[in-house]
């Protein structure tokens, strides 16, 4: 079912880690009328777009206190149990990445420090459809309360009937946001975008979606607002020697699959026999999957990679930058320290993805399609700007103004000089001339 590739060197990365590209073209134009549309109706436009792709008969977009008590009333206690528990300890892991006020004397005088301030306005968006994903309304909702955001805005689409799922409504209470909205899709993202009567313009939009809600919030971004992170499609890469478990690997490939028939899922391992165990366990599992239609079509675009060793396997996936990276084998840990490139790692036969999924601690919004080269997941730094100040005494100033406005005159920048100047000379005669 999956292909077994052997790795010969690096100049088979471009095709051996490939991801599939997204066609965007016909997309961008549907995306920005919908997004003009909305930028000149508002809400008006939002609820047209939501009765004809959501829920019918929806009359406002604005869910009542009433109908959150109601749904949350509606919920099983196991569920409500477990996500508190989820809550707990992602609260606790984001809580302490507070980062306290750094403040300090470059020279004597010259005072510089750096705050972390909260974005005032974030929007979070939080996909429905056929698996609505409220363990993301946690991931992105806690931080941003976390982080002291003033204006939380959640924008979700309802079902058909016009109801938001109750999780969704119960997470959104015990974390402390009180505003969400039955909107969805590139309406939702544009109603953040440009603020409607109702819906609050987002200083940063969260939150995955489809190809349509990426493309919009690329669309936002090119407009000024900041998004978290370019999205794909989610994607695990599993690390296995012969300490792993098969069955374990097989359930971790399979549970990243069932997400969606774009999914990416790579397997990496030193031994054939190991890729072997693993390929059956994975189609008995498959069989007995609810979503197996789903998952079957994300495997038919994975591979497995056969490799010489550990190490060549590590060189692979720090190549191919996983969004989720998991290594199953001995040394794990050892492997862990040798990671570059991945969004989030996974250590040991015990570390599912799932549990990183939900229940850690750690964020699930994470960068996918190659990008955790670069960015990082989604934390609380996410929620916040670190603003920068500086306060110089007369000595302060006296310490650096010849270097000041040396480089500013070897810049050709005069004025910058002569601010520098006038200060220098008020000091040294004890009075201001002008
Ligand atoms: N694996 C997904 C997150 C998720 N899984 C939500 C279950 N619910 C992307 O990292
Ligand atoms: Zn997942």
């Amino acid at each position: 079912m999956i292909p077994v590739i052997k790795f010969e060197g690096p100049w088979q990365y471009d095709t051996l880690l490939q991801r599939p590209e997204p066609d965007q073209e016909q997309l961008t134009a549907r995306v920005d009328e919908i997004m003009q549309q909305v930028r000149r109706a508002g809400d008006a436009a939002v609820l047209r777009y939501t009765r004809e792709f959501d829920s019918p008969g929806l009359n406002s977009l604005m869910v009542s206190d009433q109908e959150t008590e109601q749904a949350i009333a509606t919920l099983d206690n196991g569920l409500k149990a477990a996500i508190d528990l989820a809550i707990n300890n992602i609260r606790t892991f984001h809580e302490a990445q507070r980062e306290p006020e750094l403040r300090l004397e470059t020279m004597p005088g010259v005072q510089c420090s750096r705050r972390s301030v909260p974005l005032q306005n974030v929007g979070l968006y939080i996909p429905g459809g056929t698996a609505p994903l409220f363990s993301t309304l946690m991931m992105l909702g806690i931080p941003a309360v976390l982080a002291g955001c003033r204006n939380i805005t959640v924008c979700t689409p309802a079902a058909k009937d016009g109801t938001v799922h109750p999780a969704i409504l119960y997470v959104a209470s015990r974390i402390g946001i009180g505003k969400v909205f039955k909107a969805g899709g590139v309406q939702a993202i544009a109603a953040m975008t440009y603020g409607t009567a109702t819906i609050p313009r987002a200083d940063k939009i969260f939150g995955p979606g489809n190809r349509y809600v990426t493309c919009a919030k690329m669309r936002a971004q090119q407009q000024g607002t900041a998004i978290d992170m370019p999205a794909g499609p989610s994607e695990v890469a599993v690390l296995a020697d012969a300490s792993c478990v098969p069955a374990f690997v097989a359930a971790d490939l399979l549970s990243q699959a069932e997400h969606g028939a774009d999914s990416q899922v790579v397997l990496v391992s030193d031994s054939g026999e190991v890729i072997a165990a693993i390929l059956d366990c994975l189609e008995l599992q498959l069989k007995t999957l609810p979503r197996k239609t789903i998952a079957g079509d994300a495997l038919k675009s994975s591979k497995a990679i056969l490799v010489a060793n550990l190490e060549e396997g590590m060189a692979v996936m720090n190549a191919y930058a996983p969004e989720h990276l998991i290594l199953a084998c001995s040394e794990a840990r050892r492997l862990a320290s040798m990671v570059v490139n991945a969004g989030s790692v996974f250590i040991g036969n015990y570390a599912p993805e799932s549990a990183g999924d939900y229940a850690s601690g750690t964020n699930h919004t994470l960068p996918t399609n190659g990008y955790a080269r670069s960015y990082s997941g989604v934390s609380l730094d996410s929620f916040v700007r670190k603003i920068t100040f500086q306060e110089l005494s007369p000595e302060g100033l006296q310490q650096i103004g010849t270097a000041v406005r040396t480089l500013a005159r070897a810049e050709g920048l005069e004025a910058h000089a002569r601010a520098i100047d006038i200060r220098l000379r008020a000091i040294n005669n004890h009075s201001c001339h002008f």
